[in-house]
């Protein structure tokens, strides 16, 4: 369509005028961007009806990955960058006298997640399409994605993100493919030839459309979808998506959610394997279905219903095809996220499948008691249904063939403790995919002068097959190599700069450390041991203003979920502490603290290429691999960092020298928790730094104007046993920065140890995990 410079301008004129009915010189930078995105999609197609075509035509196997969340952000410039049209297009925009980057700014991000384990569902599906494989997404349309967060007065402030208000240009509604899901009704049982038959009677019924969206795999050729799927009833079952992370609320929406996502998704696969043609007993063959954390567990007992009450199978059949279909990711140890679902709430809201997980339960507790004859208090631990609660996670394990972990550690956990007596019982179902990012949108997109640098030195094949970055590692005592890679950070770093004096009219030293810690706010993640430190640095320099500090940026970004007192407190904290500091002018040429508001993936893509430090300091045990992590370092940026989640992984390949790494390890923790935590009044009157810093919350007046107390972060602290070790860490996290400012005075040696971070992020590219999710645990070949 269009393979040259003049082409495309001469057609993208065209579609201006035929799109908008405008002129050029009328065209507003929304106008391009809409006429733009419309033309690669459409474009796009003729490679999505092939790719299609020939799924069918050769019967390939198709995964289908189910998840609540796909935070794909934006996609004109990685659709662009993957077609191979990133130049073509920006150069012939410039033309015609406007700018790419500007016009990238048009797309509202589709904020379709929370945070990690959205994020690397939509990595995922950019290495599917990438290595062609035929996998696809199957997700929910939200409506509104994740709160848009404003700051006002130090305070998080929620805004509703009407993602979809200048439309979404990337889609095509289906209609076509509607099905019907049903809610509540009465189940009624009958003979028939023998065998019980299952009719639901006065049922709700809510139509599902579908909407899809290509996914461009790089190079282009290989087209897959992403279909998310929308209601259109009164009380839209679609309509928002649930801003928590990690803390499980037992809401009737989101059990609707969850099972309009399942019931569409499963029935539409169905109907796509029946085109083959195939009698249902290949199902296992040519279909797998995965669940993204337990949110998805319904598509087992959707699964066993079609195949009973429609299909016709008897139990033991039905359930053997079932559990050769369905595998399972595991996001999280902690307890509070461990979705446990009402049984009331089940049984009325779907009588059927309710029933479907009574016999799949009464048949598993039959096993075990046979099993484990003399203990018989292995039952109830292991019980999908516990009194009145009905355990995802268990049912999940049970109605599956594989269960995985997202780092070695995480796994470990699972297996040792977590999951122990699963792993006991099942010990070849389990296993561990260490969790990836696509390096098409967190290098090649977000940092194009890296990328050119790291072509220029190695070559492009790095680009297909990222483990050969580790050509780069030849260059990590080449002073040449080592000035361009210092120059490109330099220059990521003012552009940061500029944005943050843009937003908030706060001059940052270009110059000095930038210290970025940006994910979601939650106490395991520590961002209040990071700003504690902060208030120690500046206490240390208010007492010493000419003290020998290399200057330092301390940058933050975190949206708290709604309902999260505590983590909006936090938030509330770093504001008032950022408040003081960048307008003391003692010491503000050598601290400044930064809180970027609306932390998403396209203020990430900004962030992370800018960064030199890497906060991944979430206590031990509790990150079960973090992502984050690895778009730093594959950017350049050194760690900070516990022994947690992949952080231990990036470790064994940069070691000691290359990594700051501090705080207690994972079994210490575990250890103490068994033991009811530690004494944190030892810690708080023996080190006087840690006191100073922790009166300082609730000193009246001490944070200038209101006299602010934080007296209930004080007691988070001090009243539950600091739960997360943040004063624990403490000292050795303030002697990890020490050490920070002590190598950054040799810019070699930091260049040096970016760039063998560089060098080995590589193998964290999802690339290699979807690799391996392909072989180990689909059973699918490369097209
Ligand atoms: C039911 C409420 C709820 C919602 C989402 C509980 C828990 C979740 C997710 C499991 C939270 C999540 O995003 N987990 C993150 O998943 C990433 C991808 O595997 C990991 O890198 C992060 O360590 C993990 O916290």
């Amino acid at each position: 369509m269009f393979n040259n410079k003049e082409a495309f301008k001469q057609l993208f004129q065209e579609k201006l005028v035929s799109k908008l009915g405008k002129p050029k010189m009328e065209a507003q930078k929304a106008d391009v961007y809409k006429v733009l995105s419309s033309m690669i999609r459409e474009y796009a197609s003729k490679n999505w009806i092939k790719t299609n075509q020939n799924y069918q035509a050769h019967q390939e196997k198709q995964v289908y990955y189910f998840s609540m969340e796909f935070l794909i952000g934006r996609l004109l410039g990685n659709n662009l960058l993957n077609l191979g049209m990133l130049e073509l297009v920006r150069d012939g925009l410039k033309e015609l006298g406007w700018d790419l980057e500007e016009i990238e700014e048009e797309e509202s991000d589709a904020g379709l997640g929370n945070g990690g384990l959205g994020r690397l569902a939509a990595c995922f599906l950019d290495s599917l399409a990438t290595l062609q494989y035929a996998g696809h997404g199957c997700g929910i349309r939200y409506k509104y994605g994740l709160f848009e967060q404003k700051i006002v007065e130090g305070n998080q402030v929620e805004l509703p993100d009407y993602w979809l208000q200048k439309g979404n240009e990337w889609e095509v509604r289906r209609p076509d493919k509607k099905v019907e899901v049903r809610f509540k009704g009465n189940v009624e049982i009958s003979k028939e030839n023998g065998e019980l038959v299952f009719e639901t009677h006065n049922y709700d019924a809510v139509t599902a459309i579908p909407y899809d969206m290509p996914v461009i795999g790089y190079e282009g050729e290989h087209v897959n979808t992403l279909r998310i799927w929308s209601d259109c009833s009164v009380d839209s079952i679609s309509e928002f998506l649930y801003p928590d992370d990690s803390q499980y609320e037992g809401k009737l929406l989101r059990l609707k959610q969850q099972y309009f996502l399942c019931s569409a998704g499963v029935q539409s696969i169905v109907r796509t394997f029946e085109k083959l043609g195939l009698s249902i007993e290949h199902l296992p063959e040519k279909v797998a279905i995965h669940i993204n954390d337990t949110h998805p567990t319904l598509v087992i007992p959707e699964l066993m219903r079609i195949l009973i009450d429609v299909k016709g199978l008897g139990w033991a059949e039905a359930w053997e095809l079932t559990t050769r279909t369905v595998s399972y990711t595991n996001h999280t140890t902690l307890s509070e996220a461990l979705e446990k679902w009402p049984v009331s709430m089940l049984k009325e809201l779907l009588p059927r499948i309710y029933m479907i997980i009574e016999e799949i339960n009464t048949r598993f507790c039959g096993m075990l008691m046979k099993k484990y004859p003399d203990q018989p208090e292995i039952v109830p631990q292991m019980s999908i249904i516990d009194g009145h609660q009905l355990k995802m996670a268990n049912l999940a394990i049970v109605g599956s063939y594989s269960v995985n972990g997202v780092a070695a550690l995480h796994t470990d956990i699972l297996m040792k403790r977590e999951m122990k007596l699963f792993y006991d019982l099942y010990p070849n179902r389990f296993n561990n995919k260490t969790n990836g990012i696509t390096h098409r949108r967190w290098l090649l997109h977000a940092n194009p002068a890296l990328s050119n640098l790291i072509n220029e030195s190695i070559g492009t094949r790095w680009i297909d097959s990222p483990e050969e970055m580790v050509g780069i590692l030849k260059y990590s005592e080449d002073s040449g190599f080592q000035d361009r890679t210092r120059a490109i950070k330099q220059h990521n770093k003012l552009k940061l700069a500029s944005f943050i004096h843009e937003k908030q009219g706060i001059i940052v030293d270009p110059y000095s450390i930038f210290d970025i810690h940006v994910k979601r706010l939650h106490g395991y993640k520590r961002q209040l041991m990071n700003i504690l430190h902060i208030m120690y640095l500046y206490n240390q320099l208010k007492q010493n203003p000419s003290m020998d500090r290399i200057p330092r940026t301390f940058i933050f970004g975190a949206k708290a979920a709604p309902s999260y007192w505590l983590a909006k407190r936090i938030i509330k904290l770093i504001n008032v502490v950022a408040h003081q500091v960048n307008r003391d002018r003692k010491v503000n040429q050598k601290l400044k603290v930064i809180f970027l508001e609306n932390y998403s993936v396209s203020l990430a893509e900004k962030i992370i290429p800018a960064a030199d430090v890497s906060e991944q300091i979430s206590t031990a045990s509790k990150e079960a691999s973090g992502t984050g992590n690895m778009k730093f370092m594959m950017n350049g940026a050194l760690t900070i960092g516990t022994m947690d989640g992949a952080n231990v992984e990036m470790h064994d390949m940069v070691g000691d020298a290359n990594m700051f790494i501090f705080g207690l390890q994972s079994d210490q923790v575990l250890e103490y928790y068994q033991h009811g935590g530690y004494a944190v009044q030892n810690v708080y009157h023996s080190d006087a730094r840690v006191r100073e810093v922790m009166d300082q919350l609730v000193s009246p007046g001490y944070f200038g104007l209101n006299g602010y107390e934080f007296e209930d972060i004080f007691h988070s602290i001090m009243s539950t046993n600091d739960e997360y070790f943040v004063l624990k860490d403490f000292a050795s996290y303030i002697e990890a920065h020490q050490q920070i400012d002590r190598s950054y005075r040799s810019p070699k040696k930091w260049q040096r140890k970016s760039i063998i971070n560089i060098a080995h992020s590589g193998k964290f590219s999802s690339d290699c995990t979807i690799r391996k999710y392909a072989s180990e645990i689909w059973g699918l070949e490369r097209i």
